[in-house]
């Protein structure tokens, strides 16, 4: 017995390569496909080819005994084949696919399993992306309940998603369908997620307090009413010395307007026109003068000229004065967020926010302060000076909220307000 290893560029050439050496006397073991010749150890300019290795008996082999799993042998060996091949020529290509499939049923039968792990894994896939998606579009009802509410008040979507992840988070899927809790504790959150402006105790005096903000938000009805809840005393506070001043006498109807409210209250009011007037005027009337209340010009967030220039105006008002930010609750949220923004440069402490009357919405008041950190320290709800100004509480937002029920009692408890600091208009 002699075994052999030949390569050609086909089978079929492989084959008859073999044959030309061993006649029909020879058994196929296994067969392969290499590559052949080339320059540099195959490197460049290798082809594609065949390599068979078997054995030649030194006797002529009976038909159908071919080792490797061939159940006969058409191809080789054998008297019988020997002249089947004289009357039918053998299409070696198809008989080297039957080779293939029956060759090695080992091997066949790994494809099998291989092809059924597969197919198991593909169907695994395809669960784990309907679960995956099922999870994600099929929202507790509680979890859709509260984005719906948040949507309906205006907060913005970053600040609706942190409450949705923190749901997610508290709470397990168990507890949620317990609605009530959930929503208590999300007002919770959103409670929480207010500043309230911390007054300094004790104010070097003359304390002046300067508005700024857009046109037409109530700058000067907040400036008269804080004038008269000073000026003119609140639940048992004695008044005290207060001075209106404003750097809007010269559009029609500004100056009349303070006037007005100075006259009625019979509170006193200045008019200044620059850097310098300022300066004069604080200096000349900070003797005896307990709060300065300084009214400017609306500017629209996007003329920075002229509220450059008013800046450096109110810079005259030196560092202990305290600017606030008006802006109306009506604002949409990016206008909201742009203004706070734009008027930065004031170095403002506060948000005063106005016209809270004219909305059921505050979700873009709370969010928009709280995406951007900032404390709001009055609300005004009205255009009656001076009834319509309150200290900024917790609660007053929260039973502002739209949708959720309310359990006044508990957020009162869980935000107390500081009665003494309210304003107690008789
Ligand atoms: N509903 C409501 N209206 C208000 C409130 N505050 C002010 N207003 C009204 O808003 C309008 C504008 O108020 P102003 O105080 O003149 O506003 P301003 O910011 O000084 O306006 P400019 O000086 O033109 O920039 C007036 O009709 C006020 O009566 C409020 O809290 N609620
Ligand atoms: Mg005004």
């Amino acid at each position: 017995m002699e075994y052999f290893e030949e390569q050609a560029l086909t089978y079929t050439e492989c084959l008859n390569k073999i044959r030309t050496k061993y006649g029909d006397r020879f058994t196929i073991l296994s067969h392969r496909n290499i590559r052949i010749g080339g320059i540099f150890n195959g490197l460049f300019f290798a082809k594609d080819g065949v390599e068979i290795r078997g054995y030649a008996s030194n006797n002529v082999i009976k038909s159908g005994t071919f080792q490797g799993g061939i159940p006969s042998a058409p191809i080789l060996g054998g008297p019988e084949s020997g002249s089947r091949k004289q009357s039918q020529p053998l299409d070696f290509e198809e008989e080297k696919k039957k080779f293939l499939q029956e060759v090695s049923p080992s091997v066949k039968g790994e494809s099998i399993a291989l092809q059924q792990v597969l197919k198991e894994v593909q169907d695994l896939k395809r669960e784990i992306a309907a679960n995956t998606s099922s999870v994600q579009t099929e929202k507790h009802a509680t979890i859709s309940r509260i984005e719906e509410i948040l949507d309906l008040n205006d907060f913005s979507p970053a600040y609706s998603q942190n409450i949705l992840d923190r749901i997610k988070k508290e709470f397990s899927l168990d507890s949620l369908d317990d609605y009530n809790t959930v929503q208590d504790k999300v007002l919770e959150w959103i409670g929480e997620s207010i500043i309230l402006y911390k007054e300094e105790k004790f104010q070097r005096l003359p304390r002046i307090m300067v508005l700024v903000g857009p046109t037409g938000v109530g700058k000067t009805t907040t400036i008269a009413k804080l004038a008269a809840i000073y000026g003119i005393g609140n639940s048992g506070r004695r008044p005290i010395s207060v001075r209106m001043i404003t750097i809007d006498a010269f559009r029609i109807g500004a100056k009349e307007q303070i006037n007005a409210y100075g006259s009625i209250m019979a509170l006193p009011v200045s008019y200044v026109e620059d850097y310098d007037d300022m300066k004069k005027t604080i200096a000349q009337y900070s003797e005896g003068t307990d709060l300065m209340l300084i009214d400017t010009i609306g500017k629209s967030p996007r003329d920075s000229v002229n509220l450059g220039q008013m800046k450096q105006l109110l810079d005259a008002c030196g560092t202990q004065a305290e600017l606030y930010l008006a802006v109306a609750a009506t604002t949409k949220l990016s206008d909201l967020k742009e203004i706070i923004r734009q008027f930065e440069p004031f170095n403002y402490r506060s948000v005063i926010i106005t016209k809270l009357d004219e909305t059921i919405r505050v979700g873009n008041v709370i969010s928009a302060l709280s995406d951007l950190g900032k404390s709001v320290s009055y609300i005004t709800d009205g255009q009656k000076v001076p009834a319509n100004i309150q200290k900024a509480t917790i609660v007053r937002f929260l039973i502002n909220i739209e949708g959720f029920q309310v359990n006044r009692a508990k957020i009162e408890a869980r935000f107390p307000t500081d009665e003494a600091e309210q304003i107690q208009w008789r």
